[in-house]
C-alpha cells in the first residue's frame, strides 16, 4: 500500500515534466515551420548557399587555370593548371547537383516546381551554368602576349567580383534565416555591402582605364579573347544581379 502511494506521487511530480516536454517541443515544431515559410523556401535558401559554394570553387578554379597559363613557373604550373581544372569541374558538378539531383526532384515531386522562389533558383542556376562554361572553355595555348596578359588579370577581377557576391549573398541568407539576433544584424549588412562592391568591381573592369586601353589599341569585339571577356562580363552581371535581388527567406 504505501509502495503504491510512493509510486503514484512520483508519477504526479513527473507528469508536468512531461507535460512541459511536451509543449516546448510543439512550440520548437511550430518555430521551425515558421523559419521554413509556407513552401519550400528553407530548402531552396540552403540550395542557394551550395550553388554559391559551387560557383566560388569555379572561379577559384578558373583563377589557378590563369595563373598557370602565364607561365611564370614551369615547375608549378601544371600542377597549378590540374588542381584548377578540377576545381572547375567539381565547381560544376556541385551546381548541377543542386539543379537536377534528388533533392531537387523531391520538391518537385512534392508539388514546389512552380512557387516563385522555384523559378528563381532555376534561373541563378541557369546564369551560374553560362559563367561556368565560358569560364572551363576558356584556353589560352603558347605564350601569352601584353594583352592577352592584361585581359587574363581582367579575367581574375571578373572572377573575384562573382566569388565576393556568391560569399555576400550567403552570408544574407544566414543571416535571414533569423538564428542569432544581433549577428544577424551585421550578417545581412556586410553580405549586402559585399554584394555592392562586386557590383561596383564589375562595372570597374569593363568601364576603366585597362579596358579602354585595350580598345584604343584597336583590340576589338573581333578579337576572340575580348569577345569571350565581354561575353563574361555580361554573365557574371547576369548572376551578381541575381544574387542581389535574391527574394528573402520569409
Ligand atoms: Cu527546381
Amino acid at each position: 500500500m504505501r509502495g503504491k502511494v510512493i509510486f503514484f506521487s512520483f508519477l504526479a511530480l513527473l507528469l508536468p515534466v512531461f507535460i512541459f516536454i511536451r509543449l516546448s517541443g510543439h512550440a520548437y515544431g511550430e518555430e521551425m515551420k515558421h523559419m521554413h515559410g509556407s513552401g519550400a523556401s528553407m530548402e531552396l535558401h540552403h540550395m542557394h548557399t551550395l550553388m554559391n559554394h559551387g560557383l566560388i570553387m569555379v572561379t577559384e578554379g578558373s583563377n589557378l587555370v590563369m595563373l598557370a597559363e602565364m607561365k611564370m613557373s614551369p615547375s608549378v604550373d601544371p600542377m597549378t593548371l590540374e588542381n584548377g581544372r578540377r576545381m572547375i569541374k567539381s565547381g560544376k558538378e556541385v551546381i548541377e547537383h543542386v539543379m537536377a539531383g534528388p533533392e531537387m526532384k523531391g520538391l518537385h515531386k512534392a508539388g514546389h516546381g512552380d512557387d516563385p522562389l522555384m523559378k528563381y533558383s532555376h534561373q541563378l542556376g541557369e546564369a551560374m551554368t553560362k559563367v561556368t562554361d565560358i569560364l572551363e572553355n576558356m584556353r589560352v595555348e603558347g605564350q601569352m602576349d601584353a594583352d592577352m596578359m592584361t585581359m587574363h588579370h581582367l579575367h581574375i577581377l571578373i572572377n573575384h567580383a562573382l566569388s565576393m557576391a556568391a560569399e555576400g549573398s550567403n552570408l544574407v541568407m544566414l543571416g535571414q534565416m533569423g538564428m542569432a539576433d544581433d549577428a544577424d544584424k551585421f550578417s545581412i549588412e556586410h553580405g549586402k555591402t559585399m554584394l555592392k562592391d562586386a557590383h561596383a568591381l564589375l562595372d570597374e573592369v569593363f568601364g576603366g582605364k585597362a579596358m579602354m586601353e585595350l580598345h584604343e589599341k584597336g583590340i576589338k569585339m573581333s578579337n576572340s579573347m575580348m569577345a569571350e571577356t565581354h561575353k563574361l562580363g555580361e554573365a557574371a552581371a547576369k548572376v551578381i544581379d541575381l544574387l542581389e535581388k535574391m527574394p528573402s527567406a520569409h
